[in-house]
């Protein structure tokens, strides 16, 4: 007999939210035998996705990599990860020679979900096996699923709550990503056609696990969400991928955060960060910079100030908004970087003790795999659905009354939170013992469900095995 080694493509999208989950899954399944080909669409929009993509590459010699290279498409009012989303699908086109090329003939090809659509004409004609990487929480997919029936009930109006059958949940319509409450948006026009393009997947990878929404899973893969949706594979937590150590270990060493982080007590520091695509506007980052001065707590706060990192200008921003004299005050006890950490490595840290986030989802999985305290002031995007899913399996608090802070995207500017109000409550969440507990509980289930028989390491084995059969 001839034992068929797997070979799969690997399609990720713009934006490290989506690109996190192909890398992580490049690396595992690498890490499994199979053979993995990387398919970077160029160029790409931050520099935070080239360090990744570059991580990968050194790390992992055995993963084969090819550039998908970009038609060109402007839209320039667009966000520019939304645009780019529709930059890579419109060079759907060009895909069908990069899926040819490569020896041996591939097995499957793994696309992310905001490009399913414009794809998968591509590879059901080269009759291969088209499986989904979803980025966000299995809410959120079954949000996806019956989208189309959504949208088409509503008429041109916004949307009112959506049922998610099955789950008995009810999205309240304020909990809906914003553009999805416009037809004519494009994240609204994509989604649809995502959320059709569904029932022609083979299967949908998602970064999530049981012990957060075991419910949701079952719902969506017993048919009650939407029927005839492919098998829904968790795989989550996504462990951090292990890059080359003593390299990444030299790096980490020379920035000067990583140097903080060790002088730190065991749980005691706060990390603040909300993800690479969110900017907080300037008055809110003042509040914010009042707030972690009272709070009293030692905090790592990462700064953006514009949605794309290489634009940012957070160094200065900040003298600006809080002035010389804010790091006297502050002196040791904060850390201010700009831009980018690596957010695993900070998360993994035991002097790390709790992580005021955005709630995206890649967010949530990696303080739930590391056992910190998560606390959520979602704004835009899925972020409000992915707090609520946290906040119900008690991976995260949400703290709804610091209400829906503005988000550096288009049309979701509201009040800014008083420095004074963020400060208390964060001098309270840090304090708070019991929250310990619940994030101990899901760090353990975490780490059954990733471990050798647990739920997400077999489903991965079981694919792998599937392709090779
Ligand atoms: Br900021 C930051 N370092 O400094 P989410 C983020 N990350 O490694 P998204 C860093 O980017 P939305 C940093 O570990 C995570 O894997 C982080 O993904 C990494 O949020 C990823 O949390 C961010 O899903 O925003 O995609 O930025 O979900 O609102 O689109």
């Amino acid at each position: 007999t001839v034992t068929v080694v797997p070979h799969v493509a690997m399609i990720p999208s713009a934006g490290m939210g989506h690109l996190s989950i192909s890398v992580r899954l490049a690396a595992t399944l690498a890490s499994h035998g199979c053979l993995v080909t990387f398919i970077t669409p160029r160029p790409l929009v931050s520099d935070g996705e080239s360090r990744a993509i570059a991580d990968l590459h050194s790390s992992y010699p055995q993963i084969r990599f090819l550039d998908l290279r970009l038609l060109p498409f402007d839209a320039p009012d667009v966000d520019p990860f939304l645009r780019q989303f529709e930059t890579i699908r419109r060079s759907a086109s060009l895909l069908q020679p990069l899926l040819t090329s490569v020896t041996p003939p591939l097995s499957a090809v793994i696309v992310d979900i905001s490009l399913l659509s414009a794809f998968v004409p591509v590879t059901k004609a080269l009759r291969l096996p088209t499986y989904v990487t979803f980025i966000s929480s299995a809410m959120m997919l079954a949000l996806l699923a019956v989208f189309p029936s959504v949208r088409k009930a509503a008429g041109d109006g916004p949307l009112a709550a959506v049922d998610i059958p099955g789950v008995g949940t009810s999205l309240p319509g304020s909990l809906i990503p914003p553009p999805l409450h416009d037809p004519k948006h494009l994240f609204a026009i994509q989604f649809l056609e995502n959320g059709e393009a569904l029932l022609q997947a083979d299967g949908v990878f998602i970064n999530t696990f049981s012990a957060l929404e075991a419910e949701t899973l079952a719902a969506l893969n017993a048919g009650t969400v939407m029927p005839g949706l492919p098998p829904v594979i968790a795989v989550g937590p996504q462990e951090p991928v292990k890059f080359e150590g003593a390299r990444r270990a030299a790096v980490a060493r020379r920035d000067s955060w990583a140097a903080w982080l060790d002088a730190q007590p065991p749980r005691s520091v706060l990390y603040v960060a909300f993800g690479n695509r969110t900017a907080l506007p300037k008055e809110q980052i003042r509040e914010l910079g009042v707030g972690l001065e009272k709070s009293g707590c030692r905090f790592l706060w990462v700064v953006k100030s514009k949605i794309v990192d290489r634009e940012d200008d957070a160094g200065v921003l900040l003298e600006d908004l809080l002035g010389e004299a804010y790091r006297e005050r502050v002196g040791e006890r904060g850390m201010v970087v700009k831009s980018w950490v690596d957010q695993d490595e900070v998360l993994a840290h035991p002097s790390v003790g709790g992580f005021l986030s955005h709630a995206g989802w890649n967010s949530v999985a990696e303080a739930a795999l590391q056992g910190v305290r998560l606390f959520n002031w979602p704004s835009g995007g899925d972020q409000r659905v992915c707090a609520l899913v946290a906040d119900k399996c008690g991976a995260g608090v949400w703290v709804k009354e610091w209400g829906w802070s503005s988000s550096g995207r288009s049309n979701e500017e509201t009040p800014t939170v008083n420095g004074e109000d963020i400060g208390k409550r964060l001098r309270e969440l840090m304090g708070d013992a019991a929250l310990c507990e619940s994030t101990a509980r899901i760090r353990e289930a975490a780490l059954r469900s990733v471990g050798v028989g647990g739920m997400s390491y077999e489903a991965l084995r079981s694919f792998i095995a599937g392709l090779a059969a």
